[in-house]
């Protein structure tokens, strides 16, 4: 298996699979570049001045990592002469970014968070790249109107996973498959093939500091995971929060468990802490193509029909049966 690069695997997905398309293989091929270019850039560090703040903030209010903007700097350099794309759009720009005039547009759209875990960067632990690929409306204008389909509509969705080794998952609506990084001919292998997550699990993953602004039914839910065998679930669970999204959705992915991101009242404006459009839809996609399932707790995240570009939701993703069972407290 590890004598197929990306590129073989591409191509022979296109032969096989009609939805692929030449320009969509092409686009994925250049993500695969953008992200071994980022990935180059988080393993100099310090040596090459990319640690610490840029000093500036984004349009979720967050201050921006050097690296949040070398990763996006690095995804659109590298996406937009291609021809593959009528726009993109990021977490860390407020509106989509255009095509420039000088070159062609394509049909797709792609969605990132290019640098995910932003909080993680300067000590050292795994962050990583998410993203998201649309089909541009025909007749759109590209615009912000444009990237507001639910999440049923991704054509592909991945992330690169900046840990030990550079990862690069995909999935391209037939199941999830890995991708390793060969740092020295900067290709990468495909390494695991239709990752499956158990419909059951001993291990959750939530920041156990909000517990006291969560809704009742994530409290209860929590509470009963954490009595263990002396509860009503009669066994006891594991707790892992790395802090960067797609490493503990990396973790889901490959042994299995359930993430949560919940609604919380620490801010009444807000629905959640994570975006929908390029973190939770492009996860819930590839959790729902290895037999898992995502849930912002009322409803399927790819359900969802976004409002604006940047908006948050709350996220419950993993093990199936876990899911539903934070479903049902919802409702009950
Ligand atoms: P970011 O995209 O700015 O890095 O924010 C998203 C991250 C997720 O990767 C992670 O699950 C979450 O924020 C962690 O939040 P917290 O610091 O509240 O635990
Ligand atoms: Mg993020």
């Amino acid at each position: 298996m590890h004598d197929i690069t990306l590129s073989r695997f591409l191509i022979e997905a296109q032969r096989e699979q009609q939805s692929l398309s030449a320009d969509l293989r092409q686009l994925l091929e250049v993500v695969a570049r953008a992200c071994t270019a980022i990935a180059v850039a988080v393993n100099k560090g310090d040596l090459a001045g990319v640690l610490g703040s840029a000093g500036s903030g984004n349009v979720q209010g967050e201050v921006q990592k050097k690296l949040d903007v070398i990763s996006n700097d690095i995804l659109l350099a590298a996406n937009e002469w291609g021809g593959h794309l009528a726009a993109m759009a990021s977490e860390e720009m407020e509106h989509p970014h255009p095509i420039p005039h000088r070159y062609p547009k394509g049909e797709y759209l792609l969605l990132f968070d290019p640098l995910d875990g932003s909080s993680n960067i300067d000590v050292n632990v795994s962050i990583g790249t998410i993203f998201s690929v649309l089909r541009c409306p025909a007749g759109s204008a590209a615009d912000e109107q444009a990237f507001l389909q639910n999440g049923r509509q991704q054509v592909c969705a991945g992330y690169a996973l900046y840990g030990p080794t550079t990862l690069l998952v995909l999935t391209l609506g037939q199941g999830v498959h890995v991708f390793t990084l060969d740092r020295e001919t900067c290709t990468f292998h495909l390494t695991q093939k239709n990752l499956r997550i158990p419909e059951d699990t001993q291990e959750y993953a939530i920041n156990a500091s909000n517990a006291r602004h969560w809704e009742a039914p994530v409290q209860r839910y929590i509470a009963e995971l954490q009595a263990g065998k002396d509860g009503v679930r009669g066994k006891d669970f594991n707790m892992r929060w790395v802090g960067s999204m797609v490493a503990d959705v990396h973790r889901i992915l490959s042994r299995g468990g359930i993430f949560l991101y919940p609604k919380d009242t620490k801010d009444a404006g807000k629905a959640g802490k994570l975006r929908l459009m390029y973190e939770a839809n492009p996860m819930a996609f590839l959790v729902e193509q290895a037999g898992g399932a995502a849930s912002d707790g009322r409803r399927d995240i790819l359900d969802i029909a976004p409002e604006t570009l940047h908006q948050r939701v709350a996220v419950v993703l993993g093990a199936r049966h876990e899911v539903e069972r934070v479903a049902a407290y919802h409702l009950s």
